[in-house]
């Protein structure tokens, strides 16, 4: 029997951080072995922020190499660039007139990237969810393991798959989101109000996987707590809770024994302690980021053969929306665009 499809992606926007690592690899990692998966870093969703070209394509780089380095195995999962399979953008122009400005104008990622960007409003970021949907649904997915925050993306990319489906029948899978139950949503360490983020101003609220581990524990030490000297993991305490949180994802233990674990601590003394924890954990994989990131010609064959093995998949459900909604048959060298 065929295994059911895991689809997932991530911005080249700038370096990973925790957030990315707890709340989306770390499952896709544990979740791989049980699916056919693949796992894209999505550029074309990048170029909606303003880019540095040789940055843009470093960064790329970068997260396919963390990728790699964070336990997804090449042999195993189809890793890739989205700008590499140009069926993303078509079926994404396609599903533009499927999706409706009302219910674009309320994702929350497009009202907080708006503000924060007035100068460039542009209408990428607009339709940014619609390429995610074409993404998804290109490859026939099931399940999505993504963070906290992607939520509303996926309840569009159902509603515009059902939405399609009803009107030219069973064209798409309808897919479903997976959510980890802890991690999900890592906070700022700055300002535990708002998540963490690859592209967030301020780097004190970020630890990225490749901070050197001296930056680490000094961005731990300058975590903001509060005044009470508790630690315990409750509501009216985000800064406190967040590190638990992170304590917790990165060595295994429960949110109670994390708790107990500081039954005797300051705060000063448990965020160095949840520093060296993140640490201890990152050691392996940034040893292996190190290691690939230096690797070119193996690299290189990982990005071609991903684009290869996603481009047959594609290309197979972009046949089949187009012959749905009427688009003239081609014949092209090896391809049949007749029905099957
Ligand atoms: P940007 O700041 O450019 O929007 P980002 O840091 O939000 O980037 P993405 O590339 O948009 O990162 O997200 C990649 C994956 O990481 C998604 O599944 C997303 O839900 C998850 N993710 C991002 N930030 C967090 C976070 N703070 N906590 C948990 N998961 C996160
Ligand atoms: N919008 C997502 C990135 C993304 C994605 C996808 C995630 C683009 N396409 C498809 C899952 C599946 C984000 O994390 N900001």
């Amino acid at each position: 029997m065929q295994k059911p499809i895991i689809y997932s992606g991530m911005q080249a926007t700038g370096n990973l951080h925790i957030g990315n690592w707890l709340g989306a690899a770390r499952n896709w990692a544990k979740l791989s072995s049980d699916y056919n998966c693949l796992f894209c870093v999505v550029d074309l969703h990048s170029l909606t922020v303003r880019q540095d070209p040789k940055v843009l394509r470093q960064s790329a780089r970068n997260v396919l190499a963390w990728y790699i380095a964070l336990g997804l195995d090449p042999a195993k999962n189809i890793l890739y660039f989205q700008s590499h399979v140009a069926a993303h953008a078509e079926l994404a122009w396609i599903l533009n007139c499927y999706s409706y400005m009302g219910e674009l104008g309320r994702m929350t990622q497009f009202k907080e990237k708006s503000a924060k960007s007035e100068e460039n409003i542009n209408a990428g970021l607009f339709t940014y969810p619609v390429l995610q949907a074409a993404d998804i649904l290109l490859y026939r997915t099931n399940l999505v393991p993504v963070g906290d925050d992607q939520r509303q993306h996926l309840e569009l990319t159902r509603d515009v798959a059902q939405r399609f489906n009803q009107v030219y029948g069973d064209i798409f899978t309808v897919p479903e989101a997976y959510i980890p139950p802890v991690g999900a949503r890592i906070m700022a360490l700055q300002n535990p109000e708002k998540k963490m983020s690859k592209s967030d101003d301020n780097q004190a609220n970020c630890i990225f996987l490749s901070d050197e581990p001296g930056v680490i524990i000094k961005k731990f030490k300058r975590a903001v707590t509060d005044s009470d000297n508790q630690i315990r993991h409750a509501p009216d305490k985000p800064g406190i809770s967040n590190l638990l949180t992170i304590y917790s994802c990165v060595t295994g233990r429960t949110m109670d024994e994390g708790v107990g674990d500081f039954s005797q601590s300051g705060y000063g003394d448990f965020k160095v302690k949840v520093g060296e924890a993140v640490l201890e954990a990152l050691i392996p994989y940034r040893a292996e980021f190190e290691r690939l990131i230096t690797d070119t010609a193996y690299l290189d064959g990982v990005i071609a053969d991903g684009a290869d093995k996603a481009q047959a998949m594609a290309t197979s459900t972009l046949i089949k929306v187009k012959e749905a909604v009427g688009l003239p048959i081609c014949i092209k060298e090896g391809v049949s665009y007749e029905r099957s």
